[in-house]
């Protein structure tokens, strides 16, 4: 067991919301949401907890977050303030370490074995990040320690708020076992659907299938799904992750109806994201787009080109095709959003070399 990594995940609790909480006191202790505006389209970007009590959470509606709590208080983002405590956070954690991987603005995993190989524990150093984020920004930051990333991440939900919890190995398949197949890394709502149609419910019931019927029902993923089953991921800690996509998205204020308006929506996005690949130096292999419709159901769809492309008129070659698979899908075709993206990204001539980076989860967010 002396190979085994030692993995810290780090989240900060109820991110925006805290910013405000932390910089307007008035605001502590009040269900504070902040986001989209209520009276129009908006969404939750998040809540305080105190919010949470009434139901509230992330991309619900604004306006069904009033209906549940109308004494809340919504708040605008500020996404200059959340940067500045992003920054700060990082900073901490560099402490420690430069095996860091952010995942967004709040969240980030560390690799820590180096560290912790003079015999400082590992939660011993999770308790510091945890003492210094309160400390040097007032923000609370929950905080996992494990073997790998899949229970690392797991374990800092676990006690959130203001939470840490450490999975030691012995305990790792214990701790899984009870646990819904969707709090799973890389196992979205269609594929929990899918699960639970073959009696599937538990992480204990997806340990007990065989590995082959995954693979006959999930191909690539369903071997995936086998080792996170069995509390195994080798997936290491990449510091200064390579960006993954690039894409844009819009919500409407009236739901759309009309085919040919949303494709012309599509193709204008298309030429947004084509601006900026080429500003950024980067071109994709694989055009997605995203469809909500008016039930809040999302699909999406995906092309994939030999090889990378750029240029708006490609993307807009697939355009037509997918908005027809991914109309099929849902019926009527009244649509609050729309999206497209471009990834599986290379840069410049790297993308050949790159191309081997296998990437089993892109395509379940
Ligand atoms: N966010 C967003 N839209 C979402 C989800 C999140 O804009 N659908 C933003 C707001 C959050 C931040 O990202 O503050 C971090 O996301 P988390 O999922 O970590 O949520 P919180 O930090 O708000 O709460 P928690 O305490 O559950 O981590
Ligand atoms: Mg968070």
């Amino acid at each position: 067991m002396a190979d085994l990594r030692k993995i810290i995940h780090v989240d900060l609790d109820a991110f925006f919301a805290a910013v405000e909480q932390r910089d307007y006191p008035e605001l502590r202790g009040k269900p504070v949401i902040v986001g989209g505006d209520p009276a129009g389209r908006g969404v939750v970007a998040t809540c305080s907890y105190e919010a949470r009590h009434y139901g509230i959470h992330s991309a619900m509606t604004a306006a069904r977050a009033r209906s549940l709590c109308p004494q809340a208080i919504f708040l605008r983002p500020r996404m200059e303030a959340y940067r500045d405590s992003s920054r700060q956070i990082m900073t901490i954690l560099h402490r420690y370490t430069s095996l860091i991987e952010p995942l967004s603005l709040d969240e980030a995993f560390l690799d820590v074995t180096a560290a912790t190989a003079n015999g400082i524990l590992a939660v011993q150093i999770a308790r510091e990040i945890r003492a210094s984020v309160r400390q040097e920004t007032g923000l609370t930051i929950s905080a996992g320690v494990s073997y790998n990333k899949l229970l690392a991440k797991l374990a800092s939900d676990w006690r959130k708020p203001d939470g840490l919890f450490v999975i030691p190995p012995e305990k790792g398949l214990a701790f899984l076992s009870p646990l819904s197949v969707g709090k799973l890394h890389g196992v979205g709502p269609a594929t929990v659907k899918k699960l639970s149609a073959m009696g599937i419910h538990t992480v204990l019931d997806l340990r007990n299938t065989p590995r082959e019927t995954l693979i006959a029902q999930f191909g690539k993923a369903g071997a995936w799904f086998a080792e996170i089953a069995r509390g195994r991921d080798h997936r290491p800690v990449q510091p200064s992750r390579a960006r993954k996509s690039v894409g844009v998205e819009r919500t409407f204020p009236q739901n759309l109806e009309d085919r040919h308006r949303m494709l012309s929506i599509l193709q204008e996005m298309a030429g947004q994201v084509s601006a900026h690949l080429q500003a950024q130096g980067l071109a994709g292999r694989t055009v997605g787009i995203k469809v909500r419709f008016a039930d809040f159901t999302t699909v999406t769809r995906a092309y994939s080109y030999s090889q990378s492309i750029w240029r708006p008129e490609t993307i807009h070659a697939c355009l037509p095709g997918l908005l027809d698979k991914a109309l099929s899908s849902g019926s009527p075709p009244s649509i609050r959003l729309l999206g497209v993206t471009v990834s599986s990204l290379n840069k410049g001539e790297e993308s050949l070399s790159n191309a081997g980076q296998m990437n089993l989860l892109a395509s379940e967010a």
